[in-house]
């Protein structure tokens, strides 16, 4: 496997970083996770667009500009064969010395990771999933804004920690006022009175990729969408109810804490923009070959 590095391809073995990078030190940087589709890359503007955002917010300058960073993208797809894969970009502060100041590191190190996506069952979107609310409550955006996607995720992982204990794979995660806001590493739709509600990203969540896309096909299908508080009442007489992130796409969800959602069944508003989705990615997106 081949890993782009600082401006080279290098073997995965030889794609090394300093311990003294303050990625490692703090989690101190910004990364993406992005999707390809039968040899095209999903979203990929969007994601590179979030990630420059993320990087700005914390005075981080990516050292190469944006058309030069799909191009590596592209190039380490391209070196690895891959038509689809998972694609991690990550950009972190540098090396530094073991204090917290940022402006000791010179050089922002660049990384992209192009693999095989590993898969959820199929079994799990037929059927859909259990999850449960977690006691670990989402950052609030005045401390550590969701919208930036660094490399502290220390939040989720607390609380994606908390439903493993639990056995289950996956958290709703409230935020400071008790609301729903999203997933560890997706966001939550419910269906309510027939209208596709989400929580509007100032109550703590992520702007996911998936959101917006899954907003944008609804809206074309006729389908009212809202961003609107969710308590946890709403969540449990939801109609439907359903997760979206780039790792995911679109899953449906059947049980919170023990209470059955609809008829106990992926919902029928579920399934249609499971397949929207679908036929979406693999039409949509910039071509590799
Ligand atoms: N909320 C959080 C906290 C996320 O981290 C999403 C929502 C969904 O956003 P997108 O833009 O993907 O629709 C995310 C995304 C990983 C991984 O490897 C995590 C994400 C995306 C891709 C891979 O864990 N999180």
């Amino acid at each position: 496997m081949k890993v782009y590095l600082n401006g080279e391809l290098v073997d995965k073995e030889s794609a090394l970083i300093s311990v003294f990078d303050h990625g490692y030190l703090y989690g101190d940087g910004v990364f993406e996770g992005i999707r390809a589709y039968n040899g095209i890359i999903f979203k990929l503007r969007e994601h590179l667009d979030r990630l420059y955002r993320s990087a700005h917010m914390i005075m981080l300058e990516i050292p190469l500009a944006k058309v030069k960073m799909q191009e590596a993208v592209i190039a380490t797809m391209k070196a690895n064969n891959l038509k689809d894969a998972y694609i991690r970009v990550v950009v972190s502060r540098g090396e530094g010395d073991l204090g917290l100041d940022p402006r000791k590191c010179k050089n922002p190190n660049v990384v992209i990771i192009t693999d095989k996506i590993v898969l959820y069952p199929q079994e799990l979107y037929e059927k859909g999933m259990e999850i449960i609310t977690v006691p670990t409550r989402r950052n609030i955006p005045e401390a550590i804004n969701p919208q930036i996607k660094s490399l502290n995720y220390l939040n989720n992982i607390l609380a994606k920690i908390e439903a493993i204990n639990s056995g289950y794979q996956e958290a709703v995660m409230l935020n400071h006022d008790g609301l729903v806001v999203e997933c560890t590493g997706d966001n939550i739709f419910i269906l309510k009175e027939n209208v596709l509600l989400t929580p509007p990203a100032y109550l703590g969540a992520l702007k996911g990729i998936t959101r917006d896309t899954v907003i944008e096909l609804a809206r074309k299908k006729g389908i009212e969408v809202k961003e609107d508080v969710i308590t946890r009442y709403d969540l449990y007489n939801a109609q439907e109810c359903f997760l979206t992130g780039t790792a995911a796409e679109i899953v449906p969800v059947v049980k919170i804490d023990g209470r059955v959602i609809g008829n106990g069944k992926p919902g029928k508003i579920t399934l249609q923009l499971i397949e929207d989705f679908r036929e979406l990615t693999i039409r949509d997106g910039v071509a590799v070959y």
